[in-house]
């Protein structure tokens, strides 16, 4: 059986938790406690690096880590990730986008959401927020023009994007100026298997505390 590495806030481990959803995969979840700093036991190391969740355990033993990483490889040969080799580049452009881009608004929902965003510099809360604005500008142009990010089915890039995108307001960045992913959250949500359930910070103590 799967392994899935997870920290219930984390909406990184969110996206592969809706994945494994959407194709109804069996799985066993182990909590790593990152704010208590069990991200960088050497035994968790081994499976991950950069000591950060998600990670994935296969039933043989390897491991592989990066969110967008793991849903490429579950999604392989499903209708989540198209086989022709143009498309699938097209779900990886967008993934890329997806750590480029939208890992702004992660970093502000959770220095928002856990108390720290006064104890951080202006200048980089501006900065962030600068390419917060302009991701959502991009992605509200681009799916105004079509029902989902990499054409005309819901794709991985979907499940990726989503994950941080529709908390945005959690961010302070509000969505409502964006009817074309308003409508595109919308789409999303109506898909079979959607998994609706986040966890808050607030179910752990500690993360209002710095990561390790
Ligand atoms: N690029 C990584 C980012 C993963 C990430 O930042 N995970 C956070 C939780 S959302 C974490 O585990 N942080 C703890 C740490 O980095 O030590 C991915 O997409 O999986």
């Amino acid at each position: 059986m799967l392994t899935l590495y997870d920290y219930l806030p984390s909406q990184n481990a969110w996206k592969v938790r809706l994945l494994l959803n959407h194709l109804d995969i069996p799985y066993r979840t182990e909590i790593v406690r990152i704010f208590e700093g069990e991200g960088q036991r050497p035994d968790f190391l081994a499976v991950n690096p950069t000591g950060a969740v998600p990670a994935l355990r296969l039933p043989d033993g390897r491991t592989l880590a990066e969110s967008n990483a793991i849903l490429t490889y579950l999604a392989h040969g499903t209708p989540y990730l198209p086989s022709d080799p143009f498309g699938g580049a097209k779900v990886q452009q967008w993934l890329s986008f997806e750590q480029d881009h939208v890992a702004s608004i992660a970093t502000l929902r959770h220095w928002t959401l856990t108390g720290k965003l006064a104890r951080r510099a202006p200048a980089l809360v501006d900065r962030l927020r600068r390419v917060a604005d302009k991701a959502l500008a991009i992605l509200d142009r681009e799916l105004t023009q079509r029902p989902f990010i990499a054409g005309a089915a819901y794709t991985i890039a979907d499940m990726s994007l989503f994950a941080y995108v529709h908390r945005a307001d959690e961010a302070g960045l509000a969505l409502a100026d964006y009817p074309g992913i308003v409508g595109w959250i919308a789409r999303v949500r109506a898909q079979p298997g959607f998994l609706g359930t986040v966890h808050p910070y607030s179910i752990d103590p500690l993360s209002g505390g710095e990561l390790p």
